[in-house]
């Protein structure tokens, strides 16, 4: 990859054109509480093998990503201890016997500094690269995430992690309306519901790309090595 090159990258619905030094990749809640055996997700019935899928070919994007020195970003969903950025309305939410806040399997659940909250080691964050705490679904809502991209360039995003329909469909909609361009890899990206994994993807592509586009981790590292 040379110095200032945009590159091709295979896509739908149709090519998406990046220019590497001005993209970085935003990795969405790949948390504990989420991903890993005895969390809270599993906890609530849902079936982690839908996301624990996607850690391999994160891994390896993330990898690449590193490997020529390109922006990297982190974001994971949780709280202040005390509660005080959660809404009253999401706090219960499900009407759950454990809801964000309670003592769940991995420490409290969702709460910035438990366990569970913190970030799968099999991605876990470098020290130099940018870790956004969110109270909300979207990562630019109540961040400085925007602040953040603005001032080191960035234009355009590809965006992976959990999950596809809620944080990261929030998210890509969110970056849409703030003029970025958005490319989400289908492997990178997971949903415990394979319908809403199906569903969340197409929202993003269709019209001609109304949100983003949609492509596949290797069509990524194919244009990488270009
Ligand atoms: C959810 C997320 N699904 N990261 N969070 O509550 O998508």
């Amino acid at each position: 990859m040379k110095a200032g090159a945009t590159l091709t990258i295979d896509a739908e619905p149709y090519e998406f054109e990046f220019s590497p030094a001005s993209c970085a990749l935003l990795i969405i809640d790949m948390q504990r509480d989420f991903l890993e055996p005895g969390g809270f997700g599993e906890m609530l019935g849902n079936d982690i093998s839908q996301l624990r899928r996607t850690i391999e070919p994160n891994r390896k994007l993330l990898a690449a990503w590193r490997a020529r020195g390109l922006p990297v970003l982190h974001t994971r969903e949780g709280h202040r201890p005390d509660l005080g950025c959660l809404p009253p309305a999401k706090k219960i939410r499900g009407r759950g016997t454990a809801t964000i806040g309670d003592r769940g399997p991995m420490g409290r659940i969702l709460v910035r500094g438990e366990t569970g909250h913190d970030i799968i080691p099999e991605l876990y964050p470098l020290p130099n690269e940018t870790v956004i705490d969110k109270p909300g679904k979207g990562a630019f809502y109540a961040t400085d995430l925007h602040a953040v991209i603005q001032n080191r360039g960035i234009k355009q995003l590809i965006v992976t992690g959990v999950t596809t329909e809620v944080c990261v469909n929030t998210t890509v909609r969110e970056a849409n309306d703030r003029g970025y361009d958005c490319l989400v890899p289908e492997d990178c990206v997971g949903s415990y519901f394979p319908e809403f994994q199906e569903a969340g993807l197409n929202m993003i592509k269709a019209q001609g790309g109304i949100f983003g586009w949609v492509s596949h981790s290797r069509h990524i590292l194919a244009a990488l090595e270009q």
